[in-house]
């Protein structure tokens, strides 16, 4: 008899304004994992509506009836002075939420992603590389280094020049960190220098493990979303997509990277399509949105035209790669499997 594999241990978080990511950044894990390969998640919740969750369980059970679901709670009363995330009503402390995970998740080593990631790979490769010499693995942003996101560094500090990683995936080894009991130096670190956290938690991870990150693949957090070869956007399959600016749920825009995720919450995902969901039933209110999707509506039924259409959409849309991305993507809207790894 086939033994079952051994779970993966997996880390998301987000509140209420971010489940829409949420559900797309779990399902894409499930649906490039195989269907045998259970998934322990651990859910950082930080004011996830009883609907919601019920909605992100259903979800997973139904592309992965093996894996689980954890609901943490993570008490951020330690990050109150910290930078929040976004301001006014909407504003929120949920990404400091996982310094705490080598706290609230009780194994040796988790893997993270942000909930504003496709992850169209194979997670049980990431799973495989370990992390035994190091406390975290991540992708580093070429050309960046230490100097530039901790503030409190002294000017003759030889740490400046170390690399800097974005922190949207990584391998956590939690029992080094344990070991090496970082808690209590996030505790102080965020007492002394709460304020200067200019990129969240994100700020303190670089600091606090500036010494003992092992470098990834950049296949695993593809970031530089503006940068990005067209390529990339024409066969994602294989990559881990961060859309670091313009959440595709919160500002509908006509962006690549948005119009990706579009796709996958509409085929995996959402009952209503995401450009009335997000686009017109969500924020009509927002001019800048409601032209987008009008914009994106016009435009796929222009390529499902016949051929003096489409010529006419040709001439509308410019030839920066940028619009060649979004024709292609236009043209295979109701193509199957496109963001599936091959295996
Ligand atoms: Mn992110």
């Amino acid at each position: 008899m086939n033994q079952m594999p051994s779970p993966i241990s997996i880390a998301l978080g987000a509140d209420e304004r971010y489940v829409p990511g949420l559900l797309v950044t779990a399902i894409s894990i499930l649906f490039n994992t195989a269907p045998e390969q259970p998934v322990d998640f651990f859910i950082l919740d930080a004011g996830i509506t009883g609907k919601s969750w019920r909605r992100l369980q259903r979800l997973i059970t139904r592309y992965s009836p093996l894996s689980t679901l954890m609901r943490l709670k993570p008490d951020l009363s330690l990050f109150r002075d910290c930078p929040s995330l976004a301001r006014g009503t909407n504003s929120s402390l949920s990404c400091y939420a996982r310094l705490l995970l080598p706290e609230l998740v009780q194994r040796d080593r988790l893997l993270y992603f942000d909930v504003d990631m496709l992850v169209l790979k194979d997670v049980r490769e990431l799973w495989a590389l370990g992390c035994s010499h190091h406390t975290a693995m991540a992708v580093y942003e070429p050309g960046v280094t230490l100097a530039r996101d901790c503030s409190w560094l002294a000017s003759d500090d030889p740490d400046r020049q170390l690399p800097y990683f974005n922190s949207g995936a990584m391998v956590l080894n939690l029992a080094a960190w344990r070991a090496h009991g970082h808690t209590a130096t996030v505790t102080r670190l965020v007492r002394e220098h709460g304020k200067r956290m200019v990129t969240h938690d994100q700020t303190v991870l670089n600091y606090l493990l500036r010494h003992e990150t092992g470098q990834l693949d950049v296949s695993w957090n593809c970031f530089c979303v503006g940068d990005m070869p067209a390529a990339v956007y024409m066969n994602p399959a294989g990559l881990v997509v961060h859309i670091t600016h313009s959440k595709p749920w919160l500002t509908f825009k006509n962006l690549p990277g948005c119009l990706l995720w579009l796709m996958f919450y509409n085929r995996y995902v959402g009952t209503i399509p995401a450009t009335l969901r997000f686009g017109l039933l969500w924020r009509t209110w927002k001019w800048s949105n409601f032209r987008s999707v009008l914009r994106i509506l016009l435009e796929s039924c222009l390529l499902k035209a016949g051929p003096p259409a489409r010529r006419l959409l040709q001439f509308w849309l410019d030839h920066s790669p940028e619009h060649q991305i979004k024709a292609h993507w236009l043209r295979i809207w109701r193509a199957k499997d496109v963001m599936r790894q091959p295996s």
